[in-house]
Formats: C-alpha cells, sequence, structure tokens
C-alpha cells in the first residue's frame, strides 16, 4: 500500500478519497485553487498544496503542475477522482514517466473507450450487444441512408465525436433521412469538430443501466452489479440506485458478464462503469464505458458492503482484488438523491451563494435488529454550513445515500432523510427530489430516462398557500427575536404594538405575489393570532439556539426551524421548507441613500464570497461578491452590464464603511 498520495481533485470526491486514505493510514496531499483556500477539501487532507486560479483550466486541470507537486511532496501516487484529469489519457501517461501511479485504468484503456464508434467495434469484436445499427467509416449520404431503411424506423443518428446527447437526431420516416443528415453533420462539426456520425435503431422508453466493474493488475476482473440511473434532467442524473428495479438474475448475470468483457477487451484495471441503454422488455445494449470511478458509486458499495476507494487504492499498489465473483453479494437496496445548488422553477439555474443554513439529518437508527449495520445512511459532501458555493465548479452540494431492506424502505427513508435537509442561503433542488421521489413512475418504479420530462405537472405543481402554522412559527420567531434584541420589545409603542387594552400588531408576510395578513393579540401568555377567518391561540412551548421552536398552536403541537435570512423567514416544518418575505420596518428606516447597485462596503463587515474574476464580463443585477456585517449577508450586484477591472479585497478580509470593494467598468 502507498504511504502518501495526492487527490487531484476538489469538493466532495476528494474529502471522499481523502477519507479512505485516513482510514487506511495512507497521508494525503491536496491541490487547491484561490476559490478553495478554506474549502473542506484542504482540511480533509494532510496537507495541501496551492495550485493556481479558479478557473479550473488555471488550476485543477493543470497536469503538470499538480505532478511536480506531488513529487515535491513525497506521494507515490494521484488518484485523479472524477472529471478534470481522471480520464485524460496523456496526463495518466504523465504520471508514469514521472515515475508516479495514476489510481485509474491504462492510458490505452482510456483512449481505447474514448473514441465512441472505435469502442463500439472493438465491443463487437468482444461479442458485448450493441445496438443494430451502422457505426462505420463509410459516410456516403445514399449509404447511410440505405444503412437506415435496414436498420428501419425510428432511427437515432449520433455524432461519432459526441456524448452527452448533443448532436442526435432521431428520424421518423425514410423521407425525412436527408434533411436529418445534414442538420446531423453540421451540429456534429460545429460542436465536435467532426462530422462523423452513426446511425442506431431508436430505443423508446430506455432506462440507463450500468455495471460497476473492477480489474486488477493480476488478471481478475469481477462486476459488483447494476446501477439505475435513469432519471436524468439534460442528461444529468438525479436520482440514482442499486439494484435496478425489476432486474432477473439472469440478465444480471448476462449484463455482468457483457460488461466484464467489455473491460478485458481493452486490458482494463481499476473501477469502470459499463454504460448500457435497456428496453422495457430488459434487451440491453452498449452504450460507452467510463473509465473512472464514478459519482454514483456509493449505491453500490452500500449493496455489496464494498468501499470502492479502498479497492482503487489496493489495486493501484498491485494487490489482487479483495473479493472474488462468488463472494459478492447484493444485500437489500440502496438509493442517491443528488442535492444541487440550482433553482428547479428558474429552469435549474445554478444558484451561486453561501450556505447560510444548512442543516442535515440526523443520522436516522438503520441497524436492522440482529444483523450487522449496513450503514444506511450517508452524506458524501465537499462543503460545511457557511461555506460558498462559487460559479467555478459543479453546483452539486451533497450526496445522499440511504440503505433500505428493500425499495420501499429505502424510498420511505429518503423521503424522511430529505424533509430533515434544510438549506438556506441559495435555492436548491431538495424540493423537487421530494416530488421526484413521491411521484407516481418513480415510487411505482416505472423508469426511463423521460421520467422528468413525461411528468411535468406532476413535478411543478404551483405552490400551495401558507397555512396558519407555518405563518405562526414565522411570527413567532420574529417576536422573540424582538423581545430578546435589546431595547426592542412589545412594549415600545415605536414598533408597531398599539398602546390599548390588548397589544395588537399586523404582521405582513409574502409568498411570492401573495400576501399574507396576520393579526397577533399578545396576551402575556402567548399570543392570538388570526389568518382570515382562521383563529388560534399559540403558544411558544420552547426554543432552542439553533433556531428550533415547538409551538402550541389550538390543539396541535408543531415543530419547526425558523432562519432568518435579510428580510426572508425560511420555515422548515411538516417536511415543507416555505420561504416567507417580510419588510422590516426598522431596516428601511434611513435607507433612502443606498441606492442598489453601489460597489463600496455598505457597512464595516468582512468579505465572504467574491463570485467573479477580473475581467469577467457580467450583466446588470449579477452578483459580484457577498459580504457580511451586522451577522448579515449584503450581495453586491454589478449596477449596469460590464466588465470587472480589480477586485480589491480576498475572501476574509475586513472592510471599512464606505470602502471600494471593486473596480467596474
Ligand atoms: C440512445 C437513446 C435511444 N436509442 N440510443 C443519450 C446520451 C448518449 N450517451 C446516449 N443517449 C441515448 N442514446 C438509442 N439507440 C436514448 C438516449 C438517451 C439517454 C440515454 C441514457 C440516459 C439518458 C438519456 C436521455 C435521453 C436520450
Amino acid at each position: 500500500m502507498f504511504s502518501k498520495i495526492l487527490i487531484a481533485n476538489r469538493g466532495e470526491i476528494a474529502c471522499r478519497v481523502a477519507a479512505t486514505a485516513r482510514r487506511l493510514g495512507v497521508q494525503t496531499v491536496a491541490v487547491y485553487s484561490e476559490a478553495d483556500a478554506l474549502s473542506k477539501h484542504v482540511a480533509a487532507c494532510d496537507e495541501a498544496v496551492l495550485i493556481g486560479p479558479a478557473a479550473a483550466k488555471e488550476s485543477y486541470l493543470l497536469g503538470d503542475k499538480i505532478i511536480a507537486v506531488a513529487l515535491a511532496a513525497g506521494a507515490q501516487a494521484i488518484h485523479p477522482g472524477y472529471g478534470f484529469l481522471s480520464e485524460n489519457a496523456d496526463f495518466a501517461d504523465a504520471c508514469a514517466n514521472a515515475g508516479l501511479v495514476f489510481i485509474g485504468p491504462p492510458a490505452d484503456a482510456i483512449r481505447a473507450m474514448g473514441s465512441k464508434s472505435a469502442a463500439k467495434t472493438l465491443m463487437e469484436k468482444a461479442s458485448v450487444p450493441l445496438v443494430p445499427g451502422y457505426h462505420g467509416e463509410n459516410q456516403d449520404a445514399d449509404f447511410l441512408h440505405q444503412q437506415a431503411d435496414r436498420i428501419g424506423y425510428p432511427v437515432l443518428l449520433k455524432a461519432s465525436a459526441g456524448g452527452g446527447g448533443k448532436g442526435m437526431r432521431v428520424i421518423e420516416h425514410s423521407a425525412d433521412f436527408k434533411a436529418a443528415l445534414a442538420s446531423c453533420q453540421r451540429e456534429a462539426l460545429s460542436s465536435f469538430g467532426d462530422d462523423k456520425v452513426l446511425a442506431e435503431k431508436y430505443l423508446q422508453r430506455p432506462r440507463h443501466i450500468e455495471i460497476q466493474v473492477f480489474a486488477d493488475t493480476l488478471g481478475n476482473c469481477v462486476y459488483l452489479f447494476e446501477r439505475d440511473c435513469s432519471v436524468q434532467r439534460r442528461h444529468q442524473k438525479v436520482l440514482e440506485e442499486a439494484p435496478a428495479p425489476g432486474m432477473t438474475a439472469e440478465r444480471r448475470a448476462a449484463m455482468g458478464s457483457a460488461a466484464v468483457a467489455a473491460a478485458k477487451a481493452v486490458g482494463y484495471v481499476g473501477a469502470g462503469t459499463v454504460e448500457f441503454i435497456a428496453n422495457q422488455d430488459g434487451s440491453f445494449y452498449f452504450m460507452e464505458m467510463n473509465t473512472r470511478l464514478q459519482v454514483e458509486h456509493p449505491v453500490t458499495e452500500m449493496i455489496t458492503g464494498t468501499d470502492l476507494v479502498e479497492w482503487q487504492l489496493r489495486v493501484a499498489s498491485g494487490e489482487a482484488l479483495p473479493l472474488r465473483q462468488e463472494q459478492l453479494q447484493i444485500h437489500g437496496h440502496a438509493l442517491e438523491a443528488r442535492i444541487y445548488a440550482e433553482n428547479p422553477d428558474k429552469g435549474f439555474l445554478p444558484s451561486i451563494g453561501r450556505l447560510v443554513h444548512m442543516q442535515t439529518p440526523a443520522a436516522i437508527n438503520f441497524a436492522l435488529g440482529g444483523q450487522p449495520d449496513p450503514a444506511g445512511f450517508r452524506i458524501d459532501s465537499g462543503v460545511r454550513a457557511g461555506d460558498t458555493i462559487s460559479p467555478f465548479y459543479d453546483p452539486m452540494i451533497a450526496k445522499m445515500i440511504v440503505w433500505g431492506k428493500d425499495r420501499n424502505e429505502a424510498l420511505a427513508r429518503m423521503a424522511q432523510a430529505l424533509a430533515q435537509y434544510q438549506i438556506v442561503g441559495l435555492s436548491s433542488n431538495i424540493g423537487f427530489l421530494q416530488r421526484l421521489i413521491h411521484s407516481h413512475a418513480f415510487a411505482g418504479a416505472d423508469l426511463d430516462t423521460g421520467l422528468i420530462e413525461r411528468n411535468q405537472a406532476e413535478l411543478f405543481p404551483p405552490q400551495t398557500a401558507l397555512s396558519l402554522p407555518l405563518i405562526a412559527l414565522a411570527a413567532v420567531s420574529l417576536l422573540q427575536s424582538e423581545i430578546h434584541s435589546a431595547g426592542r420589545n412589545p412594549w415600545s409603542s415605536s414598533h408597531g404594538w398599539r398602546m390599548n387594552s390588548q397589544l395588537q400588531r399586523q404582521l405582513t408576510f409574502r409568498q411570492e405575489e401573495s400576501h399574507y395578513q396576520l393579526d397577533v393579540t399578545y396576551q402575556g401568555k402567548g399570543w392570538s393570532m388570526q389568518l382570515g377567518d382562521e383563529q388560534a391561540q399559540v403558544q411558544l412551548i420552547s426554543q432552542d439556539a439553533d433556531n428550533n421552536f415547538t409551538l402550541q398552536i389550538g390543539a396541535l403541537t408543531v415543530n419547526g426551524t425558523v432562519v432568518r435570512h435579510g428580510e426572508h423567514f425560511h420555515v422548515f416544518s411538516l417536511g415543507q421548507h416555505r420561504e416567507l418575505g417580510y419588510t422590516d420596518p426598522l431596516l428601511h428606516a434611513g435607507e433612502a441613500e443606498a441606492e442598489t447597485g453601489r460597489l463600496t462596503a455598505p457597512m464595516p463587515g468582512k468579505i465572504v464570497a467574491l463570485l467573479v474574476v477580473v475581467g469577467q464580463t457580467v450583466s446588470k443585477g449579477q452578483p459580484l461578491l457577498i459580504m457580511e456585517a451586522m451577522k448579515m449577508e449584503h450581495t453586491i450586484a454589478a449596477p449596469v452590464d460590464g466588465i470587472v477591472k480589480e477586485l480589491m479585497y480576498l475572501i476574509g478580509d475586513q472592510v471599512s464603511d464606505g470602502a471600494q470593494l471593486l473596480m467596474f467598468e
């Protein structure tokens, strides 16, 4: 085993690799960009080296620099994680030339699988099933048309150099072939610089089922069963699970053997994934091979009780695979949900900003009576509460993985865990994931790659009205914070309480365009609250330092967490996350001169996030940096379209009132 490795990655996968290395007594060297100086992966490793600016091209993609860092630090091997340099065959060669072990497959195996049409030719020779089609060299239009007619419609044209769905055309009738070919070739040329295409039978409602394979340098190769990754949005996986629902033992063995044959055909070593598309009847065809450890590997780890990063380290240091095929078994069912900083209501636009509040689900006790604990709950994340999701890298916040003895148990636990995941500071897809796992199609395991598209209505329902309990939680949080802050108490008439026989006050909350007027009457032991024609006696039962409240509302006892972020109350209760706008009259006093878009500090404070780089073109209203002052966050946005000329401060710097923060043109 190695004594020291360098991890050439960031975020959750760097933390994931570091955790296993630590458990095995292997020292770790992190590399990081300027944007990641304070990040979790730097803290997770034994040492860390700054390699360049935020942009990946100037840091995480600098193979030579990373190799130099590894040599200087005395590391024997480099783990590339996924993305970045993980499938770069030249980098794998460069590691070997420098005397370092690349913890991944041989460079030639990466190259062999890199070209989609060449890979298909290799797979055909290895008797791995391919979608009926033509993937040869002849690109004559009439010849390709004949091939399409032979295959039978619908036919799918794909750019040979493509992947990820770009440059694909579905053709329904022979008469449409010529026009579709021309348009596919144009897109292929402009996107990939190569107009070569291949033609395949188009599968309707296919599933994406992939097989985890593992090979060592001694000639052993096993499969660790399948993952179903059919639930995708624009070729981005959202939910993954293992095993695949409906899979029979015979089909599993057939797919496993085909995947092992695929790996052997290219001399594979290490962790790899063979992707298939499968028809609803179970017939399956090779799509491509991913020559790295994948994001969704934890579901496989959970059902097989393995640590695939440990396997990678053992194989890379020359050891045999820890288990033989017949020692591998499937135990239960695992689901993974990818939690992204993105806004599902705005076309899933990435959401940049700081995780002002993040509370992860308390690990539910999954231990089954009498059985070994299958470690049934796991969050893999590269960020902590207070960290920033920057625009430079993938906006994934975390992967949440749950285990159950069967799919329904795993689903129920995922539902519970998602309901307990709290994020304030940026938008996340948690609500969308909740609707997805409860949807008819997903809950019923009616899976295919079009699931999200086909269930738009169920997955994007109109916002429902706020209920009295949710509003009462926000109101009590507000009232309590006023009592606790010096000089602001319900008896001060300046604060909106009227001095009459009873203390009354009206609070107005907003949810999008709807306004909710809550009439509050202070009653010593609690409040009477009226919302429309609904009225209830409300009492505070308990409140803790982490913003958790228990209220008695009429006959109902309600628990909730309320986090105030600027002029918004985030209420987490009854499995929901609601954002209530509130216009605080005190905050708006005397702010007439605080016009939008100023590029100076509005008050003394600390820089907590830089969201742009020098030279970057930005549009009006785009967030440029975030500062923290008076325990609140202030986002400085671009006043007009322009270019960032200079950034005056770094993350963590203190700035004084009125200080110029950046130069803007
Ligand atoms: C297909 C297909 C249907 N029939 N090939 C999309 C990305 C590329 N890797 C392969 N893709 C597809 N190939 C045939 N012959 C449907 C898809 C497809 C898809 C595949 C896997 C996961 C998600 C997908 C979403 C849309 C289309």
